[in-house]
């Protein structure tokens, strides 16, 4: 049984741009996972109070016969691939992979929250996701992924000042995996 998800990518130490092509990737090459499709990559500024780097953010769309739990281990085992290392919470990582969304559950567990906490918040989850996946309704919140962009945008200031969309859609498509 497969199962569409979603996947938010962050890096802001090393080589971001291969980093999180090396991630897709990785990803894509289990077998109980399919590539879907792959937002553009977005120039980021730092959320949460940490003073480093900018980062690349990007979103992934995968089919999935994982289920949240194992698809969590997927991710942590290619964070640990890329070296990730991680001293402060919200400071500057070589890779981070969220599981923003798995179908329509949610799941609320000590250690996995799906939809994961601070989509709304995030101007660097939902630029990527509107553009993957505008009509996608976030389980909890009832609203598209487009409608809290839109509400992202009339919150803040400049929202220029804190994405900027880098590159179109890179041309690995479903059937990779
Ligand atoms: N965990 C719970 N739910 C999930 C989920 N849905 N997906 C648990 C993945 N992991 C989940 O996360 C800590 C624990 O969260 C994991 O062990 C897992 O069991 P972590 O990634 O190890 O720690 P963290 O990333 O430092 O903390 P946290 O709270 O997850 O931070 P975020 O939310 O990942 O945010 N600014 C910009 N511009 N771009 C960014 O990408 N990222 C962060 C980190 C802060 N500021 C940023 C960015
Ligand atoms: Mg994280």
């Amino acid at each position: 049984m497969w199962h569409r998800a979603f996947v938010g990518l962050g890096s802001n130490i090393g080589d971001s741009r291969n980093i999180l092509q090396g991630a897709i990737e990785h990803l894509a090459a289990h077998s109980g996972v399919r590539l879907v499709s792959v937002s553009s990559l977005y120039l980021t500024t730092p959320v949460g109070g940490v003073i480093q780097d900018d980062f690349l953010n990007q979103a992934v769309a995968i089919d999935t016969t994982l289920n949240p739990e194992e698809l969590l281990i997927l991710v942590q085992s290619i964070e640990a691939d890329f070296g990730r290392e991680r001293l402060v919470r919200w400071g500057p990582r070589t890779l981070d992979l969220d599981i923003l969304f798995y179908g329509d559950q949610t799941v609320d567990l000590p250690h996995l929250t799906i939809p994961h906490r601070e989509i709304p918040d995030r101007g660097f989850v939902l630029a990527p996701m509107k553009e993957i996946a505008p009509n996608l309704e976030h389980p909890v919140l009832g609203h598209s992924m487009a409608t809290l962009y839109g509400a992202w945008v009339s919150s803040v200031k400049r929202p220029q000042d804190h994405i900027s969309r880098l590159s179109s859609s890179c041309p690995m498509q479903a059937g990779v995996g």
